[in-house]
This record gives C-alpha cells, structure tokens and sequence, in this order.
C-alpha cells in the first residue's frame, strides 16, 4: 500500500488527490463495498481520517449515501468497483434522483482504450454511458490534474438547484497518476456556495397570496422538499400563522408535530376533496396526490399553488395558478412578509370542520391501537411502537412493507423534522437497513427500523454490517409469512403461492448469528417490551414481531394500483 510513493514525499498521487479534494469540501464519510480499483481508496481514505463504511452490496450502500444526502443537504458517496458493482449502485443513484437527494455515485470503471475498442478488459462496460439517464449529470476524469474539477462539478450539480444522483467515474489508471504535491493541491477546487439561495420573484410571491387571500377552503401540502430544506421554523410560522390546515407527505412529518392542532393527516380525504385552494410545499403532485386530479379531489374546482426550486415542476399534472420558483427558506419568507400585511385566518366553518373529521378519527382508530391481540395485528402492534417514538421522539423512525408501510406512517406520530425515513417516491422495497445505518452514523441518533419481512428481506444482510459497527438500531420485523399476507394459496399446483414465505420464519436468529440480540415478540406487550430493552442497550437488535398471516390487505393501501385481468383467478 503506498509504497511506490515512499521516500517521495513532494509526490502525490490519484488515490491522494480524491481524498483530498472529497475532503476539502466537508466529505467524511463515504458508503462502499470495496473491490479492483478501489480497494486502496478505502484503505487510504481511512488513513487519512475519513469514515468508510463497507456493506455486504452496494445497492444497501447507495442507499445509504441516498438517505444521508437528504438529512445532510451535502452528498452522500457510494463507492463501488466497476461494471458490477457500478451496477448494484445504480438503483439507488437512480433512487437518489428520483426523491431529489443529492448523491455522488463514484465507481472505479475498465480502461477507455480497451473499453471504447470493446476488447473485453476486466469488467469491462461504459459505465458512464449507462448512468446518464439515471441521475443530474454524469463525470469522467482521465487525469489526476482534472480530480478537482471533477469533484467539485459532482457537488455542485448534486446540491444546487432540484438536489439529485450525480455519477462520478474514476478509471483505474487514474488512481496511480503521480503529481507533484504543491501542484496538486492547487489543482483542487472548494466550491463556494453549492446551493446558492434561490429568490422568488417578488410578483409570484404577491400572485399566491391573492389566490391565498380569496380562499374559503385552504390547504397548506407540505412535502419531503420541506424537510430537505431546514426551514422547519419558517414552515412553523406559515403555518401558525396563516391558520390553515396542513398535510404533510410521509417525509414532512414531523417538520411540525404530528398532533399539532392544525395537522389535517387524519382528515385526509375530507381536505383533498374539499378545498378550493391548494398550496403545495416542496412537494410533487405525482402520483402520491393522484396527479391533482380525479376521485381523491373531489367535485371542488381548486386552484393550486407550487413552491418548488424546479421551474419545470410547474404545471406537470395539473394548471399551477400561483407558481412560485426559489428555494423553500427564501420563498416561505417572502410569504410571510407579504401575508403579514393584514392577513385574516381562514372562515372558521372550514377549520373547524376539519378539527372535527380529525378528532372524530382519533378517536374512532384509537381503541384498535389498544388491542392485545395474539397473533398480533398491525395496529396492535404498532399501537405500542406509536407509544414508544412519543416517548422517544429523537428516535428516527425507518420504515418499508406495503402494509407495514401504510398503517405505520398513519399510526405512528412524528414529532421532530427528518426522523421519518421511508420507501420515497417509487416505493422501494430495499432501502430498510442502508437507511437506518445511514441514520445512525449521520445524526448519532437511535433507530428504529420498522420493516415488512419482504421488505427486510431485500437487505437483510446488513445486519451483519449494523453488528459489525455497533450502531444502535434496532429492527422489527413484522413476520406476516409474506408479502402483503401469508395466507395465498397455489390453486394449480404443489408449488408454493408466490407471496408466501416460510412459515414462522426466526429473523431473531439472524442478528443473533452476528452477535447482536434477538427477540420472539408474539403479543403487543413481548414487542413494547423487547424494543424497550434495545433502546435501553443501544445494542444492535432484531425483534421478530409475530403478526397474524391474515391480517393485511393486498398491495397495503394501493390495491387499486393494480391492474386487473379479464380472466377470473381459480377459487
Ligand atoms: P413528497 O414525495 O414528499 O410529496 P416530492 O419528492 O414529490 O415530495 O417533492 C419534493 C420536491 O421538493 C421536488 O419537486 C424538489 O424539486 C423540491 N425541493 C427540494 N429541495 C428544495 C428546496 N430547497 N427548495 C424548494 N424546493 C425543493
Ligand atoms: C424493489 C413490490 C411492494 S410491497 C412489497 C413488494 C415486494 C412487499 C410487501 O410485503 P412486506 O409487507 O414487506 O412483507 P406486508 O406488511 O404488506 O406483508 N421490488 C422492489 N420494490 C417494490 N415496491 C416491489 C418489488 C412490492
Ligand atoms: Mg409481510
């Protein structure tokens, strides 16, 4: 290791200057599987004081870097090797992109000549080729004086402007150049500002409060943009001060508390068929909120305001009549400037019903949430997970399954902004423990990881990297036997159905196999008990949370999603 460079000590090298340039802009910690040409990097990165934190695949350490890019607002670095392990990365760069978290995938890649003549190198593939339409933009550097440039470009096009997936690809040749130090260091590049301000024009900003102004049903959508955006005290004040009820999307919740009185969650279909003015903050109108449009909105004509910092969000589903372009820190402040000129809360015959529809669904959920059941439900079960992040609120709370997805973003209440971690924009099933490891290593906090046993199943192996770090995260799985049930049957045949699992399957044991702990919770009361226990140890723990096979409903809350086919299942 470093040899060739002993005794030279005005030489540097390519492994040194990415180092060096990575680290001059604040990045410390990178998410990697090592292999040929990067096995080095690591080592060297950890060397020189650097985090580097080896996953057992490189879909779970994209993930990772995905994850920390939302909770950092600087990029999140995955580190792979070439054409395979490039490959595992790029469903989470793509994921990266997708969600508007800002990510640099760097992979080691073949030699140009013999890639670009196709001569067949040692993995061999333009990888570069095949990124580009997965993230914002997409680098190569050939030379050891362009690893500045280079780096600084893959941050600054993944946190400016709509924050996304950049792909940096390094080949190997360029790790060995040699230069000398001085010259090197000049040769890389701090970048200043990589996400400037973005000022909304000051007419947009009266045109949306016009709009506002005339509404007799507002609606205030907060979205994951919000959260990224670490302007929770200025989305608090909007609020509170505009008097209008809010939604926030999965991601949001907790910008505000889940039982802060204007919170609308659990009105939800009342307010979208209802109100006639919508604004949306940092939050797309995809098909999370049915595009704008149909059954879900109602009969109501709405007007729509959009705060995002991509122009061409605007109008992409739906007429936006108070577009709003800037950043969410700059925006929420131009409107609270403009609305403080006399601004009259909304008719309180709409917030009053709304208050109502929540508190009449409070109420109505919440002995179910109480329920002792052996085998456990859902809401039995996460009635006392519900408990436990009140009780815990810096507890960030990770979480994927189709079920175990849809009644825990219902049931559980967040009470503090980014401690809610999910799926994202295209429902990834996967992301389970390359998040919580995330988590745990950029905010210091405990996690609970919350997790569908077919989700958990996508990257179930990294507990063994949670036990080998030590981080404080406990899992629980929720064992239905299955994806969405585990009660399907194979009407034609011997073979098992094709969303069933083994039954009474011990993913306890599985933790245990790492030295970490494990836990069999049957009722309600095993479960609050044994997460409890882990929080209390800060030890890596997995709780196989026994739930009834029976209990969930095909495709969680999106079963309408599915497309259906003329012919009729065997009975
Ligand atoms: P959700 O899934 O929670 O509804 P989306 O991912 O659909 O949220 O939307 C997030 C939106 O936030 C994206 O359109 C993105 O461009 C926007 N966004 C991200 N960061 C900022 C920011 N700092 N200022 C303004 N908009 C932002
Ligand atoms: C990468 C499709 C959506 S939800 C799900 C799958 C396979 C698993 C649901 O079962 P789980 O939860 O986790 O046990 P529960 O409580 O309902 O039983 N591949 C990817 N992403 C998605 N979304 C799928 C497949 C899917
Ligand atoms: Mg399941």
């Amino acid at each position: 290791m470093g040899e060739k460079n002993e005794g030279s000590d005005n030489l540097t090298d390519g492994f040194h200057l990415v180092i060096d340039a990575l680290k001059l802009n604040g990045i410390r910690t990178v998410y990697n599987v090592p292999g040929i040409p990067i096995t080095d990097l690591g080592r060297f990165m950890q060397q020189e004081g650097m985090r580097v934190l080896s996953f057992r695949h490189e879909q779970n350490a994209g993930y990772a870097a995905a994850i920390a890019g939302f909770l950092t607002q600087a990029p999140g670095v995955c580190l792979t090797v070439s054409a395979p392990g490039f490959l595992n990365g790029l469903t989470a760069l793509a994921h990266a992109t997708t969600n508007c978290f800002p990510m640099i995938l760097i992979s080691g890649s073949s030699e140009r000549e013999i890639v670009d003549l196709q001569q067949g190198d040692y993995e061999e593939m333009d990888q570069m080729a095949i990124a580009k339409p997965l993230c914002k933009s997409a680098y190569r550097v050939l030379n050891a004086e362009d690893i500045g440039i280079g780096i600084a470009r893959a941050i600054r096009a993944s946190v400016s402007g709509r924050p996304g997936g950049v792909y940096l690809d390094f080949p190997a040749k360029l790790f060995g150049q040699i230069m000398k130090v001085d010259e090197g260091e000049k040769s890389l590049i701090k970048v200043i500002d990589p996400a400037p301000c973005q000022i909304p024009a000051p007419n947009s900003i009266e045109r949306a409060v016009g709009v506002l102004r005339g509404a007799k049903r507002p609606l205030i959508i907060l979205g994951k943009g919000a959260a990224y955006a670490q302007a929770d005290e200025l989305v608090r004040v909007l609020i509170e001060k505009s008097g209008i009820p809010y939604l926030p999307m999965s991601m949001a919740k907790g910008i505000l508390p889940d039982t802060h009185p204007q919170s609308a969650s659990a009105a939800r279909s009342l307010v979208l068929k209802e109100s006639d003015v919508v604004m949306l903050v940092g939050a797309r109108l995809n098909w999370l909120l049915s595009h704008g449009k149909g059954k879900a909105w109602g009969e109501n004509p709405k007007k729509f305001i959009h705060i995002d910092i991509e122009p061409r969000e605007m109008d992409s589903n739906v007429e936006i009549i108070g577009p709003i372009v800037g950043d969410i820190g700059s925006c929420l402040k131009s409107l609270i400037d403009n609305m403080n000129q006399s601004w009259k809360a909304p008719p309180e015959i709409w917030t009053r019903a709304v208050k109502e529809k929540v508190e009449n669904n409070i109420a109505l959920m919440a002995p179910r949430l109480k329920n002792n059941n052996v085998p456990m439900d859902y809401h039995g079960a996460l009635g006392v997970l519900r408990l436990i992040v009140k009780e815990n609120p810096e507890l960030v709370l990770v979480n994927e399954g189709a079920n175990t997805l849809d009644f825990a973003r219902s049931i559980i209440d967040m009470y503090k902004p980014r401690k809610r971690l999910d799926v994202g924009t295209w429902g990834v099933m996967g992301v389970g423990m390359g998040t919580a490891i995330a988590a745990a290593v950029e905010t210091g906090c405990q996690v609970l990881a919350v997790e569908g046993d077919s989700a958990f199943g996508f990257s179930g192996m990294e507990i063994e990297t949670i036990c080998r770090y030590n981080l404080p995260i406990c899992v629980v799985v929720f064992n239905n036997g299955g994806i969405y049930r585990g009660t399907d049957q194979n009407r034609a045949g011997e073979e098992v159905a094709t969303t069933v699992f083994v039954k009474d399957a011990r993913y306890d044991k599985m933790m245990e196999a790492f030295g970490g702990k494990g836990f069999n919770a049957k009722s309600p009361d095993e479960l609050s008990q044994a997460v409890n226990e882990a929080l209390e140890s800060r030890q890596p723990t997995l709780i196989n949370a026994v739930i009834d096979p029976g209990a969930g409903t095909e495709s969680g809350r999106i079963g309408n999603l599915n497309p259906q086919s003329i012919v009729k299942k065997k009975q």
